[in-house]
């Protein structure tokens, strides 16, 4: 897919995500929660006292990594079916899907453009498995399965989720009130497993099917620490240096699976 493509359907089938902007507004920057690109190079110059940052997340080339097995299931067959695919690392080409990536101490409170985040949990998966919600933003969770789920937050900053949510209640809210990168799962199937990163600025991004990022704004000019977390794979760091008017273009490299 080319650069155009992508802008358009953001980070594709993938949710990554950020709410309903998909689905209420048709705002072209944000998919069901998951920011996108919005200035591939060459597409967008940043403005005078901005640069832009992008970059890709990927796995050494002398680290092997397994093909991504499937998982059998013996419960609530009829709904979830009787396999999954391990979606907790996915390449392509070498790079990193559904990797963080985000600007270390940024200023909090700027306006927020993403609203109304929706997470699914769709045929016994958390759709999308990494999403992004505002500090302080409702986020609605949805079942539509027709089965008992289980909305376990394994929060270490903010307060543990632990919601019961039986086939009838089709939608419950949460919010989370500090900055975290969460993991989710369901106590009913455990094999669901996803990701919800709580940001208190817009400088977070995630990485597209093929390990890519950009912000979806410029980027200041100066000195940053940018951090890459992966489900799977944990965490980087990096310094980066965004100058005026230039795009700086990071790699970020992973040298090994836990
Ligand atoms: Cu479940």
């Amino acid at each position: 897919m080319n650069k155009i493509a992508r802008l358009r359907v953001g980070f594709g089938v993938l949710p990554l995500i950020f709410g309903f902007f998909f689905f209420a507004c048709g705002n072209d920057d944000v998919e069901n929660g998951k920011p996108v690109d919005t200035h591939p190079i060459g597409i967008a110059p940043p403005k005078k006292s901005s640069g832009i940052i992008t970059g890709r997340v990927m796995l050494a080339r002398n680290v092997y990594a397994s093909q991504p097995k499937s998982i059998s299931i013996s419960k609530d067959t009829d709904i979830c079916g009787f396999s999954k695919s391990d979606k907790s690392l996915l390449m392509r080409d070498g790079g990193i899907e559904n990797t963080v990536v985000w600007i270390e101490g940024m200023p909090a409170g700027r306006s927020w453009p993403f609203h109304f985040p929706a997470l699914d949990q769709k045929k016994c998966e958390f759709k999308p498995r990494l999403m992004f919600v505002g500090v302080g933003e409702e986020m609605t969770v949805l079942n539509n399965d027709g089965i008992l789920h289980n909305l376990h937050t394994y929060s270490r900053i903010n307060p543990a989720l632990n919601i019961a949510q039986p086939k009838f209640k089709k939608e419950i809210k949460v919010k989370f009130e500090k900055p975290e990168i969460i993991k989710i799962g369901c106590d009913v199937h455990s094999w669901m497993s996803g990701v919800v990163v709580v940001a208190d600025h817009i400088y977070y991004a995630a990485t597209n099917s093929e390990g890519e990022f950009n912000f979806l704004q410029d980027v200041p000019a100066g000195k940053y620490m940018l951090r890459a977390w992966h489900e799977k794979l944990g965490e980087l760091s990096q310094e980066v240096l965004v100058e005026s008017g230039k795009t700086t273009e990071i790699i970020f490299e992973y040298t090994k699976i836990p």
